[in-house]
């Protein structure tokens, strides 16, 4: 395919799910390649929209909301902030940081969802899916549990078995039971709308299979190919959900648009934000170069179906590229939000606070760009010591320090060596040599990034740190200093010039770094930066008689000391999951609760009361009226077991309640306390009593 000239670019990296803080493995997948990669751009002048922002809907969202017994709006405020913070601490240059739950946004994935419809493109469709009759609501695949029919695992998920990875539908399910009431799920007729993607299969052919083959990552062409291979079937669009963005109907009252739907939109949206009026230009105009930087998870979303529904709405501009990366592990391990087998970005700016450049240095060594790759702290601490400390901090800390010594900071003049004896003759063809090295390094460093090869591109960049280290220990000014000052000088001259280009060059990679040397260079690097991007070749930043700063070492070595800290982290969260996990009972009714210490746990009153009247509550099949005597009073406390016992079989009987629970209103009665129960799997609930009566009011503990 002909390359075309771009007049600006659109780039964007994954929306995070606003579900929990962010860790490296999302760094590696989308954020330091996007950052670096738009950093690159910006240097080389050209027009970058740069937009990220928090994924605020789905049923990720809910279940965690609904785990922290919070609202999901309360729940993605607190995430999108969290996140939000960790990426501008970080340093991730985006100009946008947005969030879904925006009415721009709202709006745009409307609009959106309208303009398809209007052309009659949709298909409605009603089928069976899962209810909870006791919550009111359809369920998620996500909040449907049952057997798996594949490995006979008992807590499988209505879209997948963790155990064997088999992906699922609800139906499958054997014994379905809803994870939100534990309740066994009905199946119910309800009407959705789906996107035909089948219709667009001719076209995918064309403009993927065809158009992109030999410009795309082979990771993402081939897992696209093979989906498309298989055959496209249209996909649904809305769920029956609370929290979403309303469909934009009549007849679509009370459902949403599904996740995936709205979410790729929110990239537009955020352009809207942020470039206002002129936000058309970055989506509608083919001089527009268009990038997505999302981890392979995110393939099919982004190379497929999004680009359908692009192309579907008719106006839009199509990704020129989706530089997807594979997955990163963790000491040989997943890593896991939910297990926290995890480095937390945020965690990690405390840990090592001042020291990004090492974080962003590292991921971006090992980053999975062709396969999946391993982060390690050993690994970690060997490339921060033998490569950031040894090869760039040291090349740059030497010529500085000579420079003071032999100079007092000043930059020596470079006037063309006379080659008057044998060793000036060798510093000469030293420097030629090393020239054609550097130049070279920046000319591959620079295709690297054009292709999306960032690793290869910093190992470029790096580079000019080996082959100025190498100059240095051949040319030995050290030695030359007692005979030859004039040499001296020069070959200071040059590896000053080396260190410029370096700290020019290593600005999309290592931007506190840059700065760090541009202070000690005293350079304003602006300018010359310009010339360095544009001319792709060495540049002369810093002149005979210019005045440095001080030197400063830019790296320090990572001790064995800070490595333990971070692996015993990792290993005691290990620990603390066995214990829990050898006391889990098998076939467990709900998934365990987060850990609560015992101060939390102190904080229940829980004590023995006896019932000593009940009765049924009018208008309610559920409740039952009980009057305890608590042994400190007599109290009223309404529960929800009036399907279980009648209540003549409460009477008299001993049981545990919450005596300091907040008193609730529930059908205009106060309820003071709550009841504890046993319940199974199928929902069955049993009064929870101590196994001898004992006197009312002894405590629980
Ligand atoms: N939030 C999935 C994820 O975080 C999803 C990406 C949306 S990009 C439009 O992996
Ligand atoms: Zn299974």
């Amino acid at each position: 395919m002909m390359k075309k000239d771009f007049k600006r670019y659109t780039v964007t990296a994954a929306l995070p799910y606003a579900n929990g803080p962010l860790h490296i493995g999302h760094v590696a997948g989308a954020y330091l390649p996007a950052d670096t990669y738009v950093r690159y751009l910006r240097l080389k002048g050209e027009d970058v929209a740069f937009v990220c922002g928090s994924d605020e809907h789905g049923v990720a969202i809910t279940i965690g909301a609904k785990k922290e017994g919070v609202s999901p709006k309360a729940f993605v405020d607190k995430y999108h902030e969290l996140m939000k913070k960790a990426f501008a601490d970080f340093g991730i240059s985006f100009d946008i940081y947005s969030r879904t739950s925006n009415k721009i946004h709202y709006d745009t994935a409307q609009d959106f969802f309208r303009k398809i419809d209007a052309q009659h493109l949709f298909l409605e469709e009603t089928s069976d899916q899962y209810f909870d009759e006791q919550e009111g609501i359809f369920l998620a695949d996500r909040y449907i549990a049952g057997t798996c029919p594949n490995c006979g695992h008992t807590n499988a998920y209505g879209d997948q078995c963790e155990k064997c990875g088999t992906s699922l539908s609800p139906k499958q399910l054997i014994n379905p039971r809803s994870t939100v009431s534990g309740n066994t799920p009905v199946l119910k007729p309800t009407k959705h709308w789906y996107f035909p993607l089948d219709k667009f299969e001719g076209w995918l052919k064309d403009w993927l299979i065809e158009g992109h083959k030999s410009d795309w990552k082979t990771n993402v062409y081939g897992q696209c190919k093979s989906w498309i291979d298989q055959g496209l079937q249209p996909r649904s669009i809305t769920r029956d959900l609370e929290w979403g963005i309303p469909v934009p109907r009549e007849d679509g009252k009370g459902k949403v648009l599904y996740v995936w739907f709205d979410a790729p939109i929110g990239y537009i949206s955020a352009t809207k934000e942020l470039k206002g009026a002129d936000w058309e230009k970055y989506w509608k105009s083919d001089d527009t170069r268009l990038i997505h930087f999302i981890g392979k998870d995110n393939i099919v979303f982004h190379c497929i179906i999004f680009p359908s529904m692009l192309k579907a709405e008719g106006t839009f501009i199509l990704p020129d590229n989706v530089p997807a990366n594979e997955f990163l592990n963790l000491e040989g391990e997943k890593l896991s939000t939910s297990r926290n087998h995890a480095v937390w970005l945020h965690e990690y700016l405390v840990d090592f606070p001042g020291r990004r450049d090492e974080l962003r240095y590292v991921l971006n060594s090992i980053s999975p760009e062709t396969k999946d790759a391993d982060f390690t702290w050993k690994d970690y601490q060997q490339k921060v010591n033998s490569e950031l400390v040894a090869i760039l901090g040291n090349f740059v800390n030497r010529v500085m320090v000579l420079t003071w010594k032999y100079f007092e900071g000043k930059v020596p003049a470079s006037h063309e060596l006379p080659n008057t004896s044998d060793k000036r003759k060798r510093i000469l063809d030293l420097y030629n040599l090393a020239h054609i090295d550097l130049n070279k390094s920046v000319a591959e460093m620079v295709k690297a990034l054009e292709d999306f090869r960032f690793r290869d591109a910093q190992f470029h960049m790096m580079n000019l740190a080996r082959v100025g280290n190498k100059f240095l220990a051949d040319t030995e000014p050290w030695k030359l200093a007692k005979e030859d000052m004039e040499a001296v000088g020069c070959i200071l001259n040059y590896a000053l010039t080396v260190v410029g280009n370096i700290s020019i060059a290593c600005q999309p990679f290592l931007p506190d770094t840059a700065r760090n040397i541009h202070a000690q260079l005293n350079m304003d690097a602006s300018e010359v930066s310009k010339k360095f991007w544009k001319s792709q070749t060495l540049v002369e930043p810093v002149g005979a008689g210019h005045q440095l700063n001080p030197a400063a070492l830019l790296f320090r070595n990572v001790e064995d000391t800070e490595i333990e800290v971070q692996v015993e982290k990792l290993r005691k969260v290990k620990a603390a999951k066995m214990e829990v996990s050898t006391t889990v009972i098998e076939n467990p009714v709900k998934p365990l609760k987060e850990i609560v210490t015992i101060d939390d746990f102190g904080k229940l009153d829980i004590r023995v009361g006896t019932i000593t009247a009940a009765t049924k509550m009018e208008k309610s099949d559920k409740l039952l009226k009980l009057t305890v005597d608590s042994g400190l009073d007599t109290r009223t406390i309404l529960s929800g077991i009036a399907k279980h016992y009648t209540p003549e079989e409460v009477i008299g009987k001993q049981v545990t309640f919450i005596a300091n629970l907040a008193p609730r209103k529930m059908m205009g009665t106060e309820s003071q306390g709550m009841i504890l129960m046993a319940e199974d799997s199928d929902g069955k609930l049993r009064l929870l009593q101590p196994n001898e009566v004992v006197r009312p009011g002894s405590t629980v503990s």
